[in-house]
């Protein structure tokens, strides 16, 4: 049965062009510095984000927790949503091998974080307190939707950041498709942050990786925590091609699966039962590839329906996609590189019947 994965965009393989381009790869010894594919993407890289250099590294997990360590020091103080990937779904890393202390935030619908929350959590320098040590921002921002942070509010931000000495991190697992939402360049996404993490293998489909950009000296330092972590790779130029490839023919196509995810919303939104949009912001159509709604079996007289027992019905009818949330009343759909217009269409079939069958 082949089936239509909404799951994540993480689950897409790589195609015979992509495919061919690994094959052809130039290698070398990357811990070295020698694999001269990794070397050109990650030229490419910092001169897309606007960062004097770019480190290639194994996942947005890796990134994101490189970054921390590059960053700051234990003990040190991190300001963070409570919606954040890093905070939910990083297996606490930035705790147990960064030895970060986090400070969280409630993150508004939009994916933001409200800056006099920013000032007021910064730590003053006392004995006592840790010291706030780096902001961390996501766009588009998972949880909440697939929000994309406007430039303006990076750049406040980073101008609140900076001005009491604090670095900032940019969560940029999805930054190609805010860039894509918003119209701009990524490189005016990340000017007011300090480092930004892409990752190379959710929208863009490539099979692994992620790139971590910033200043050399701040490359230079996670260079050392990568080795640290075990993410040194040695002949990664077959990746680092798939990468290059995914960067040359998968970022202006992201708009078709922006068009897919709102077809799709648009759709939940005529089925009853179905409310879409994430929690605190329920109605809304999609910005990005991201498509949240709500399961409200109760509403349909069948309180046991909830998100579960939904995404089994799905999966009967050959659509795979995740429940969520502590009570399971949410779903999570993500459209990709591997989702076409007429899977759309089966898939809001398969959701009609779902919710007819008792
Ligand atoms: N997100 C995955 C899951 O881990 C939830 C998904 O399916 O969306 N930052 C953000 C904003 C992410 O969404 C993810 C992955 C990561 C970081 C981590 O990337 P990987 O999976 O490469 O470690």
């Amino acid at each position: 049965m082949r089936f239509i994965d909404l799951r994540s965009d993480t689950v897409t393989r790589p195609t015979a062009g992509m495919r061919q381009a690994m094959a052809q790869a130039e290698v070398g010894d990357d811990v070295y510095g020698e694999d001269p594919t990794v070397n050109r993407l990650q030229e490419m890289a910092a001169e897309r984000l606007g960062k004097e250099a770019a480190l290639f590294v194994a996942s947005g997990t890796m990134g994101n927790l490189v970054a921390i360590l590059a960053h700051g020091g234990r003990g040190d103080e991190l300001i963070l949503g409570d919606r954040s990937h890093t905070f939910l779904y990083e297996g606490g890393g930035s705790a147990g091998l960064a030895g970060i202390h986090a400070c969280t935030l409630p993150n508004l619908p939009d994916g933001t974080l409200a800056l006099d929350a920013i000032e007021e959590a910064i730590r003053p320098s006392d004995v006592h307190a840790p010291r706030t040590r780096l902001l961390t921002l996501e766009s588009t921002h998972n949880r909440c939707a697939g929000r994309a942070l406007t430039p303006e509010y990076c750049d406040a931000a980073g101008e609140l950041a900076h001005a009491h000495g604090i670095s900032v991190h940019l969560d940029g697992a999805r930054l190609f498709n805010a860039s894509i939402a918003l119209d701009v360049p990524p490189s005016r996404l990340t000017q007011g942050v300090d480092s930004v993490m892409v990752c190379l293998s959710k929208g863009l489909g490539a099979p692994v990786g992620s790139l971590l950009c910033g200043t050399r000296d701040f490359v230079r330092r996670a260079r050392r925590m990568r080795k640290l972590v075990g993410g040194g790779m040695r002949q990664a130029g077959i990746l680092a091609a798939a990468g290059i490839y995914a960067l040359e023919h998968h970022v202006d196509r992201l708009a078709e699966d922006h068009a897919n995810a709102r077809r799709l919303a648009e759709g939940i939104g005529s089925l009853p039962g179905l409310v879409r949009g994430a929690e605190e912001d329920l109605g809304r159509l999609p910005e990005t590839n991201l498509v949240y709604f709500k399961v409200d079996g109760a509403s349909l007289g069948d309180p046991t329906l909830d998100a579960a027992v939904l995404s089994q019905r799905l999966r009967a009818r050959g659509v795979l996609a995740n429940p969520l949330g502590r009570r399971l009343d949410q779903m999570r759909m993500v459209t990709h590189l591997d989702v076409s217009p007429e899977d759309i269409e089966e898939t809001l079939v398969a959701l009609r019947s779902s919710l007819e069958e008792t």
